[in-house]
């Protein structure tokens, strides 16, 4: 493929003569949804075809993240063991990962022997180079349980918004990141007690000894990282890098290997990592030349929350042992929602794999375009069954589907099904060649340089190329006049439909595969592109079937009924708080809740949940702030009657003096809704 100047790409790469391409591994404690599917995994196994198809010597790797407190707060909502959580997942998830045509070379798991000998051997060495700061401090235990308790495990009162639900690490009404010791009232979710202090020592990889490091290999030597990492990456970098613990005080994880750390395992974050390389030495005795041979490109396929752990992080953890190569590009997606929602497991707001693959059977193709087309490279983006339908009919079907139907079609009803001779090209047709040699040479400098929005558009401009070349040539009106000029027509038209089949066989590798059948050519070469004499005259073709079908409205109307259903019925299933501790009459007096209008109401900027309120009490007019931005506009506030508790002490929110309470009432699955009074009552009417 003259086009494609290998050493361009070779130099460019530094040299590398092999890829090792890592997807982040899925927690196992939930399903895989369109979220990670478009952040993650269908540009992974995009790259990682295309890769293959141009003949790279690649391996790609993925398994379940079996640790962390995800997965023990999931099996205590079971009340099931962990072990149990991560078997369910872990075969569900990779179950559905192979029906959607994502193929790994391994789906590993971090639960596994291979894992917990790895993980425990790196931070063995480490601790033995005395990388690690070892420290003791003061953290929450309850003493019931016995158990010292991780950030979720600790509900309190937020020190900002007064939010009495509060998590240890972050409070998701006012959005502020915390710390447990900043709570107020800390409760503990195992036994409901109040937790006390007591000490306990864990090993942190002191990040700031790396910082000079990270900073040139960084924004130095990779300048070339997509802008949102870059930019994640350098805030970080600007913030100043902290020393991190690297071992947490729980009993479902690794265990540190060192005397004394009985009932201490490592921290989800530095073994889950480690995966990457235990799954490779799971799949091959020569893990050692992915892992340990500069001639090795690494590249890590995440989602940008996962940023900081393998930009900054896993780096310093793989630059301190000493002997492992460095990733070289981290093409991160940021976050796909879900009809204008953010997707949220625990509200059940999510398109999941498996229930899609039950509801659309062997449309696996039509759902990797469409995440592939709309896919979150540098901002967020939406996903609508609108859309997913629209682009369905509108592009696959239409455009697509209908080119290589009629050039098929035409090719039986003119000439049996063998393919033509060509005879004097005219410039339209010199012109169309050439095109197909220069949307292939496009595509691949977008997939070279993981811009697969990009690269698929392009992909579909050929067929759109193809359409326009048959609807400017008409060879149905010149089949009675010029059968010479129609098998021209008809010959460049199959080299079209063969060039697709190769160019878009990495973004829809189920249809390629039947395209492929249909024009019966067995080559997926990405060397093979521009050719235009793929199907050499007189070769034989197949009869076509469809390639895609219509997705009709009722189609859709289920999915966004099914939505809102598993909504609603999200809301029974959680369960509803259980009331708090008895108060007595005079505790209840103290407090003075009034009736009240809300005069003006503004989004507290840089936050993502807080509104800022004028509100009229009757009494006087004051400022109270919220974390309602989720569920209110604040335009549509104005005018609202809302009931205050107008006595509580006033607290700064973001910089903001907030004076009072306005009464929200909280649903389980954490939307929050005004306490409306009645129409009648005034402005500042006691509420009792
Ligand atoms: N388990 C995925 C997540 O944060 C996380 C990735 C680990 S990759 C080593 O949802
Ligand atoms: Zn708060």
């Amino acid at each position: 493929m003259e086009f494609i100047d290998e050493m361009h790409f070779l130099q460019m790469k530094k040299n590398f003569t092999r890829y090792l391409i890592t997807s982040a591994l899925p927690y196992a404690n939930g399903p895989i949804h369109i979220g990670h599917l478009a952040g993650v995994y269908v540009p992974s196994d995009i790259y990682v075809r295309y890769l293959r198809q141009r003949g790279k010597e690649v391996i790609s790797i993925c398994g379940s993240d079996e640790h962390g407190v995800p997965i023990t707060l999931k099996a205590r909502q079971e009340g099931v063991t962990p072990q149990n959580i991560v078997d369910r997942y872990h075969e569900v998830n990779k179950k559905a990962f192979q029906e959607f045509g994502i193929t790994f070379d391994i789906y590993s798991r971090t639960s596994n022997k291979i894992h917990y000998e790895t993980a425990s051997e790196f931070f063995k060495i480490l601790y033995e180079k005395g990388i690690f700061i070892e420290k003791t401090t003061r953290q929450y235990f309850d003493e019931e349980a016995n158990a010292f308790l991780a950030d979720r495990y600790i509900t309190g009162t937020c020190p900002h918004c007064g939010n009495g639900n509060a998590y240890g690490d972050q409070c998701e009404q006012c959005g502020s990141s915390l710390s447990p010791q900043e709570l107020i009232d800390p409760v503990s979710t195992i036994s409901g007690n109040k937790p006390v202090l007591k000490e306990t020592t864990h090993w942190y990889l002191p990040l700031d000894r790396y910082e000079k490091w990270l900073r040139k290999w960084i924004l130095e030597d990779h300048k070339e990282w997509k802008p949102n990492v870059f930019g994640q990456c350098k805030s970080w970098l600007d913030q100043g890098l902290q020393p991190r613990a690297v071992s947490r005080d729980l009993d479902w994880g690794v265990p540190v290997p060192v005397e004394g750390a009985e009932g201490k395992v490592l921290y989800v974050w530095f073994d889950a990592p480690i995966g990457y390389i235990s799954a490779t030495k799971e799949l091959t005795g020569k893990w050692e030349k992915y892992w340990k041979d500069e001639s090795t490109r690494m590249i890590h396929f995440i989602g940008k929350d996962n940023i900081v752990f393998h930009c900054i992080i896993f780096p310093c953890m793989l630059k301190a042992e000493g002997s492992y190569i460095l990733p070289d590009n981290i093409p991160a997606n940021e976050f796909l929602n879900l009809e204008n929602e953010k997707i949220s497991t625990s509200r059940n707001w999510a398109v999941w794999l498996h229930e899609y693959l039950e509801d659309f059977p062997g449309k696996q193709d039509v759902l990797r375009y469409v995440l592939c087309a709309n896919a979150p490279e540098s901002k967020d983006n939406d996903f609508t069954w609108n859309d997913f339908q629209n682009r369905n009919n509108n592009e696959l079907v239409a455009i697509l589907g209908n080119f290589v139907n009629r050039t098929i079609v035409l090719t039986h009803n003119y000439f049996k099904g063998c393919v033509p001779e060509i005879s004097d090209l005219l410039k339209t047709d010199s012109e169309v060649l050439d095109e197909i040699r220069n949307i292939a040479s496009r595509v691949t400098d977008s997939l070279e340089n993981f811009r697969f929005r990009e690269a698929v558009k392009l992909t579909m401009d050929l067929a759109r190329l193809g359409n326009k070349y048959l609807a400017d040539t008409e060879p149905w009106k010149l089949i009675k006049t010029d059968e010479a000029r129609v098998k021209t027509i008809l010959n460049i038209s199959l080299q079209i439909t063969a060039n697709l089949s190769i160019l878009m066989d990495p973004f829809l590798p189920f249809s390629m595969e039947k395209l492929r059948n249909f024009i019966s050519f067995n080559e997926i070469s990405w060397d093979l592109l521009g050719s235009h004499e793929l199907l050499k005259a007189g070769h034989q073709i197949h009869n076509a079937g469809l390639l895609f079908e219509k997705i009709e409205d009722e189609q859709i109307r289920a999915q966004k009924d099914k939505l809102l259903i598993t909504r609603k019925n999200h809301l029974k299933e959680e369960p509803v708080k259980e009331q708090k501790p008895e108060i007595s009459f005079e505790d209840f007096s103290k407090m003075d809740m009034r009736t009240a209008t809300i005069i003006h109401a503004e989004k507290v900027p840089k936050t993502k949940k807080l509104i800022k309120m004028q509100v009229d009490t009757g009494m006087d007019k004051r400022t109270i702030v919220s974390g309602i931005a989720e569920y209110y506009d604040p335009a549509s506030l104005i005018g609202r009657k809302v009931c205050v508790l107008t006595n509580l002490a006033a607290r700064k929110i973001k910089g903001i003096e907030s004076q009072g309470m306005i009464l929200l009432s909280e649903n389980p699955d954490g939307t929050l809704h005004f306490v409306t009074p009645a129409d009648e009552a005034v402005n500042g009417a006691e509420i009792n």
